[in-house]
């Protein structure tokens, strides 16, 4: 079953990331959101980021704010039950092979009015593997339009042989300055638009980024990384027992195959290692301001 066609892998191949259409079904979906409103009610009384949630700036704990759920596949099997469905894990195989492990998810919640911007970065920057068959797969839980804070690309940036420099002031901060990228063209960005079930799939060294939710609607994305089994963490492996009880299809191997990539990798860590958001927190050169 591939529900993927033949264009549309032109597509990612080229430009490096395209959106399907209603890969998810309304039942399948309406259950994630009510897995994700109980997650989020359990957000009340904390007072900052922990294991869980990563919170806005403006987050109390009286009045929880939160802009990311950071593991939902380790919270609730829902989150399994999505990245199985047969239509997804068909496009999956097609674009990374046979053999496939989940490398990381998380839920980026996006609130209405305030829900925070991401900026420009690479995956591939947080995490170099030995070869860049990996991409990242974002389930649009809402409809996402041009208002409501899209995930924007910039098309064939993977193509490209170099990675970006995420870093400032001799640590890694998870974002491009897009003062000094001058080779960065952010007025060619696609935004990826669907309706909830759609799926994007971006490519592990696409520069993509978006702005803050200042719309009345919400936007909740949720990311799956998906990496070629062979392809193997230069930084972050802790434990073959645990790293292959993530294998999605297919075999793995301890046989990593090494292509010639770029890499820089992200050490030494963010001052304030976290979430992508936390990671972020000490850049000033911005792109996409906050109100
Ligand atoms: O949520 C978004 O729009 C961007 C997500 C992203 O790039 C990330 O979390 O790494």
């Amino acid at each position: 079953m591939s529900m993927i066609s033949e264009e549309q892998i032109q597509s990612y191949n080229e430009n490096g990331f395209v959106v399907v259409e209603s890969l998810i079904s309304a039942k399948l979906l309406d259950e994630v959101r009510a897995v994700v409103a109980s997650i989020l009610q359990s957000a009340r009384g904390i007072k900052t980021h922990n294991e869980v949630f990563d919170v806005e700036e403006s987050h109390t704990p009286e009045q929880p704010r939160i802009r990311r759920i950071k593991t939902p596949h380790k919270l609730d099997q829902i989150f399994w039950e999505v990245l199985n469905q047969p239509k997804l894990r068909a496009i999956i195989n097609k674009l990374l092979g046979p053999n496939v492990r989940l490398h990381g998810s998380k839920l980026n919640i996006k609130a209405p009015h305030y829900g925070a911007p991401v900026e420009w970065h690479q995956d591939w920057a947080f995490y170099p593997h030995t070869n860049d068959d990996i991409l990242a797969i974002g389930v649009m839980l809402d409809d996402i339009d041009d208002d409501n804070g899209p995930m924007l690309a910039l098309p064939r940036t993977q193509k490209t042989d170099k990675v970006w420099d995420h870093h400032l002031n001799g640590h890694f901060c998870g974002a491009i300055n897009p003062e000094k990228a001058e080779d960065l063209l952010f007025s060619t960005a696609v935004a990826c638009t669907g309706k909830a079930g759609s799926c994007s799939f971006h490519h592990v060294r696409l520069v993509h980024g978006s702005a803050q939710n200042r719309s009345e609607k919400p936007r909740q994305l949720l990311l799956y990384e998906c990496a070629a089994a062979d392809s193997w963490p230069l930084i972050n492996f802790h434990n073959l027992e645990e790293f292959n009880s993530r294998l999605i299809s297919g075999e793995s191997t301890i046989s990593p195959r090494i292509t010639n990539v770029p890499i820089r990798m992200p050490l030494p860590p963010a001052v304030g290692q976290g979430s992508i958001y936390e990671n972020q927190r000490a850049v000033k050169d911005r792109f996409f301001q906050v109100r």
